[in-house]
């Protein structure tokens, strides 16, 4: 029988891992007092969210192999967790300095410490570059370790070319409702979230176990890439629908003019005066016009259109799972664990 982790456990290697970190950093002789630096930016940024992504990683070896983990095989596994958590660090990180974000995980986001700043981005790319020389201390002898370094370096990309999108559908000075569509949200989240928060994890668990066969990866990828792309649709409803207190951020879309799932919605059912309510008001930098908007999502009941959404994505996406092959290693529990997760998450 497999055993889910606890984040007490997992959070409990990540002092080792900082340890090693900063030994590296004093490789290169940096002064203590950078180093102290970088261990503070490490802690600040690491620890402190809900490791959904990072513990699944052991939580998924230990599905596969249908028993507890020993001590090593934790070890290694929350390790590769930590990665994955390491670089949503950096992205998080970057991206609030790119959405002008207020808070995340319930304080001031990392830029906005007054004395950190635009350090920030530095402190964002050193968080990157530690995945790899854990990867590189922890995976050099193993027989898929180009395999690993070759996946976060595509995941990686796969993000940015979704940043990418999300950003330039967002323009702060040109309003064009006309330039958001479902088809460009759907390419924004698949890549954005997907990937790195639902693939990754899984990929490496698979890797990991040496199963990483074509079509155990393929199979992943066809459910786990829907099920990311149902959770950023989740973010984007919590983001104007959740609570501050629950999902330990401020909402920005609406102000931030995104591409987001609930405009995208607006506008496929408003009529043509609540069409240029929202044009008159979506995207504009202050909290009146946001509250127009605001208004107009309850009047058009996009909670109640977000909750059958739900509904009828999550059967589709057990029916899925059901139909998973598993005669290359890959188990279907691995993906339900996922589902069980996620599902009416309120943070
Ligand atoms: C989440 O979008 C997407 C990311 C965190 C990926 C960032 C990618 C980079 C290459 C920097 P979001 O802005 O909706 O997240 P949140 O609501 O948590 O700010
Ligand atoms: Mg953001
Ligand atoms: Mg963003
Ligand atoms: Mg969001």
């Amino acid at each position: 029988m497999a055993k889910t982790t606890t984040l007490k456990e997992f959070e409990s290697v990540f002092p080792k891992l900082v340890e090693d970190l900063l030994e590296h950093a004093q490789k290169y002789k940096l002064p203590a007092e950078f180093v102290a630096w970088y261990k503070a930016s490490l802690n600040a940024n690491t620890i402190g969210g809900k490791c959904n992504r990072g513990m699944s990683v052991p939580d998924s070896v230990s599905l596969l192999l249908e028993k507890p983990l020993s001590e090593e095989e934790y070890f290694q596994a929350a390790t590769l967790g930590w990665m994955t958590e390491l670089l949503q660090a950096f992205f998080l990180v970057s991206d609030d300095i790119m959405d002008s974000s207020i808070t995340r995980r319930g304080a001031p986001c990392w830029y906005r410490q007054p004395h950190v700043g635009m350090v920030a981005i530095n402190d964002a790319f050193m968080l990157e570059s530690a995945i790899y020389t854990l990867l590189k201390k922890y995976f050099r002898s193993h027989p898929q370790y180009i395999e690993l370094v070759e996946l976060f370096h595509e995941v990686t990309f796969q993000t940015e070319i979704g940043q990418l999108c999300d950003l330039l559908t967002a323009p702060e000075d040109k309003i064009d409702l006309n330039n958001f569509s479902m088809t460009k949200y759907q390419f924004i989240v698949i890549y954005k979230t997907a990937y790195y928060s639902f693939y990754l994890p899984v990929a490496l668990a698979l890797h990991h176990q040496n199963i990483a066969t074509p079509k155990n990866l393929k199979q992943a990828e066809d459910i786990l890439i829907p099920l990311g792309e149902y959770f950023q649709i989740q973010d984007d409803y919590l983001d104007n629908f959740g609570l501050p207190e629950h999902i330990g951020k401020i909402g920005t879309d609406i102000m931030d003019n995104k591409c987001s799932w609930l405009v995208n919605q607006a506008l496929s059912i408003a009529t043509p005066e609540q069409r240029k309510i929202l044009e008159d008001n979506y995207g504009r930098k202050n909290k009146e016009n946001e509250a127009v908007v605001k208004k107009l999502y309850a009047d058009l009941k996009l909670e109640q259109l977000y909750k059958d959404y739900e509904e009828k994505r999550v059967g589709e996406i057990r029916k899925m799972i059901d139909e998973t092959d598993e005669s290359e290693g890959l188990k279907k529990t691995v993906f339900e664990s996922f589902l069980s997760k996620i599902y009416k998450r309120s943070k």
